[in-house]
């Protein structure tokens, strides 16, 4: 059992920087795109037996130290009560959208082993598997809200905030709600055998830092609050977060996830000590070998001074990423820093 994710997770030593990527299964590999050409990417993040087989393709074509359960941070969304749609090359929709007190009451706090099974059942086939540690993960309340108000991506996020100063009561009520459902489906991944959890907040960075420190930091901290009793350590990931460092660490996760907007070892100093993860620009995959494994050489002697430094690209890896270019940055990790 390869346990250096783990331990670098909990700011123990380790004999090497440990590397999973962000999105690391996905339209990338030739062998996940296979899978999806004859099923849809809901029914596949409901078939268990699949989810396994492409959570474990990069494991296996990449050697990463870490795998994360494939599913999609808007599942519980759906277990809520909202219809979800995925098109192909337009992302999520949600046709109903929560813009009202009708839309938040309607809402319900789902059991998550009724009615995400499958993603329980994906957690303990994969841990017979695996010979890493399994990374769990649910969106964190903020950007699963925006996704519920806004019916889908967004650029302005204007519905979002619409709620949030003009209704800030009703807004409080929706984060309440997803919050709750939130801990919940995590507690159950942890009981169904997740090693790890991490909070994605993909769209917290929108926010200017007295709203996120309003709206969106305290349902983060609340859920990271509610976890303890498991054990596991917790990755909070607040996506071009570089202006909202020092909160995302005041929300008590073990380990802070940083975007590449920002150099590592200024974000070492703000976040104090707990372990980080990041933060390799997606694109910069596209380096020529030498040039990679240059910035990645910085980046590992940046991160020295941290307690615990797990490697991550600064976002999800690219759709558009050579399978090849990504095996180069894992090996560059291992060898480069190796003591
Ligand atoms: O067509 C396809 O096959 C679907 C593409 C796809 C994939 C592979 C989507 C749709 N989701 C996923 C898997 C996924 N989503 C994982 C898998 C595990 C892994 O990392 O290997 C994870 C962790 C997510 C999480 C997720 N979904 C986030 C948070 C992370 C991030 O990138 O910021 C977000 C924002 C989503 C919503 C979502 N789902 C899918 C898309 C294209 C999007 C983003 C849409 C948008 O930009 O708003």
């Amino acid at each position: 059992m390869n346990d250096t994710f783990l331990k670098a997770c909990r700011g123990e030593a380790t004999d090497y920087t440990p590397v999973w990527m962000m999105r690391q299964a996905g339209r990338y590999l030739p062998e996940y795109r296979q899978v999806r050409g004859s099923i849809s990417f809901l029914e596949l993040c409901k078939t268990p037996e699949l989810c396994v087989q492409v959570t474990l393709q990069p494991v296996e074509r990449l050697d990463v130290d870490a795998a994360i359960l494939f599913s999609d941070i808007l599942i519980p969304m759906e277990a809520m009560g909202l219809p979800l749609e995925f098109h192909d090359g337009r992302g999520p929709i949600f046709p109903e959208t929560v813009r009202d007190r009708a839309g938040v009451e309607k809402l319900i706090v789902p059991n998550p082993e009724e009615t995400m099974g499958f993603v329980m059942e994906t957690i303990r086939l994969l841990r017979r598997e695996l010979k890493v540690p399994l990374i769990g993960f649910a969106g964190a309340p903020f950007t699963c809200a925006t996704y519920l108000i806004e019916g889908g991506s967004s650029k302005a996020f204007w519905e979002t905030k619409k709620m949030m100063f003009t209704a800030p009561e009703l807004f409080h009520q929706l984060m309440d709600k997803i919050s709750r459902c939130t801990t919940a489906y995590l507690l159950a991944q942890a009981r169904a055998g997740a090693q790890a959890l991490q909070l994605f907040d993909s769209w917290a960075g929108i926010l200017a830092p007295c709203d996120f420190e309003q709206y969106a930091a305290p349902y983060a901290a609340r859920i990271i609050s509610e976890l303890q009793s498991t054990g596991l350590p917790i990755i909070y990931f607040a996506n071009n977060g570089a202006t909202l460092l020092e909160q995302s660490a005041a929300t008590g996760a073990n380990v802070i996830g940083i975007d590449w907007r920002i150099n590592i070892g200024e974000a070492i100093k703000r976040i104090g000590p707990r372990a980080i993860q990041g933060n390799i620009d997606p694109a910069a995959l596209l380096l020529p070998a030498e040039k990679l494994r240059e910035r990645i050489k910085n980046l590992l002697d940046g991160a020295r001074a941290a307690r615990g430094h797990i490697f991550n690209l600064g976002h999800g890896i690219h759709q558009f990423t050579p399978p090849e270019q990504a095996r180069i940055a894992v090996d560059a990790v291992h060898e480069l820093s190796r003591r």
